[in-house]
């Protein structure tokens, strides 16, 4: 795997480098919306210590960013008023990625209302 490289768009905007939408942050992690969301209220939880996915991360970041996870998954869900929430999680270009510092995508879901592409 390759290492962690500090250039991703995810560790410009920790380094407030770069703007984002912020909505929440903690020591742990820095929750901010998704420049293309798949359903309105579709937010990102960005852990703050530097991994470049799933497959690298400590099981300490791992456990803090879940809870705060959860913790988004229900706020999004009652500020949008939403039916459902999805976590989704990419690891690898094969595996989907493609900001290259672990994130959690927080998507809102709603009755009827199919993902955008
Ligand atoms: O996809 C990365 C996700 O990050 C994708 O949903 C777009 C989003 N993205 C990319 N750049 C930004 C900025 N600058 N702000 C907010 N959201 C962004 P993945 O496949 O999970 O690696």
């Amino acid at each position: 795997m390759m290492p962690y490289d500090d250039t991703n768009i995810f560790a410009k905007i920790l380094r407030g480098e770069i703007p984002s939408t912020k909505i929440y942050e903690t020591d742990a992690v820095l929750a901010i919306m998704d420049i293309m969301p798949q359903s309105e209220g579709h937010c990102l939880v960005i852990p703050k210590s530097a991994s470049r996915n799933l497959l690298d991360a400590e099981d300490a970041a791992l456990q803090s960013a879940m809870v705060e996870v959860a913790r988004l998954a229900r706020a999004t869900k009652s500020a949008f008023g939403a039916d459902g929430v999805s976590v989704m999680q990419f690891n690898e270009a094969a595996g989907g990625q493609t900001v290259y510092h672990l994130h959690f995508h927080v998507i809102p879901r709603y009755e009827g209302l199919v993902l955008k592409g």
